[in-house]
């Protein structure tokens, strides 16, 4: 069942972290790495795994502690007050509400940095060719081409004159969440030294329904709690899937992309049903 793959890529992930800190020295700023990796789906982790078990490696847990150690970073930095400024993340105190601003910065640095670390060391994988194209595409998902990009056009959106179009906000997500959604989902062939296409155009799609449901458990999470259909960012005046397409839009279309994701991986038959299913957890999911 999904659920106890997620469950196990999430026990396999809590345990390779405990390894790395464990190396460290006991400071505020690794208190706040392990912290800050703590908790979360684990979903990219999950997408590292089975794609890399459809191509029959059963260890691919260094770049899916990498993807990890990368997610966490953007979301201690996206949490700042120079950011988002937000005091919770996954139910608890965010790291700067419970260190200060300049540890949240140094945990985030060193989460990032931690990510490559990860991907290039021997533990990895042994051809040094391998570990060096897993660092790159890293580098250029997590990058000013990838996720800071994404991040970029997010914070250029809040002042801009006109809310963001559908082709814009599609363009804003592609690298603010999907740009590690596709290298996680990716990191399998990388591994095998295999073609990525299939997985590419997963991705793709899997990484775009992710975001409108995103948008879409904004404003029913919203409702739920007060009772109005607004979301956070519909609420700032930012253009959403929901207000773009509307709540039944929005849900169609997320549908038609699982769907369209789930096709894609029509090459690998029966050994892609955990990929599969990962897709359909992602517009069923309610956090
Ligand atoms: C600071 C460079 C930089 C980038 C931040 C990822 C991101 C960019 C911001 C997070 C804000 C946000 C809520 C984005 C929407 C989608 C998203 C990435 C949600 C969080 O991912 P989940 O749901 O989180 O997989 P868990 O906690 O389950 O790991």
């Amino acid at each position: 069942m999904f659920k106890d793959g997620l469950k196990d890529a999430a026990a396999r992930v809590d345990a390779g972290f405990a390894e790395v800190f464990a190396r460290y020295p006991d400071l505020p700023v690794i208190q706040g790495m392990a912290y800050a990796t703590n908790g979360g789906k684990r979903l990219r982790a999950y997408l590292v795994m089975e794609s890399a078990r459809i191509h029959g490696i059963e260890n691919a847990l260094m770049p899916a502690l990498a993807i990890e150690a990368i997610h966490a970073y953007s979301l201690v930095h996206d949490d700042l007050p120079s950011m988002d400024d937000d005091d919770l993340r996954r139910g608890l105190p965010t790291v700067h509400k419970k260190w200060d601003e300049g540890t949240a910065v140094l945990v985030g640095d060193a989460l990032q940095t931690l990510g490559f670390e990860l991907v290039l060391s021997p533990e990895c994988h042994a051809d040094p060719a391998v570990r060096s194209d897993l660092a790159l595409t890293l580098a250029r998902a997590a990058g000013a081409q990838g996720m800071v990009l994404g991040q970029a056009l997010d914070i250029a959106a809040e002042t801009a004159d006109q809310p963001l179009t559908l082709d814009e906000i599609i363009a804003l997500q592609n690298g603010k969440t999907g740009a590690l959604i596709r290298w996680s989902a990716e990191a399998g062939a990388r591994l095998a030294q295999a073609d990525t296409a299939p997985l590419t155009a997963y991705a793709d799609a899997l990484g775009l329904a992710f975001q409108i449901a995103d948008d879409i458990l904004d404003v029913t999470g919203d409702e739920a709690a007060m009772g109005k259909a607004v979301g956070k960012d519909a609420d700032r005046g930012k253009a959403t899937f929901v207000s773009l397409l509307g709540l039944d839009g929005a849900k169609s279309r997320a549908e038609n992309l699982v769907e369209q994701a789930c096709e894609a991986l029509s090459p690998y038959g029966n050994k892609a049903q955990g990929l599969i299913d990962a897709a359909r957890f992602v517009i069923a999911r309610q956090t």
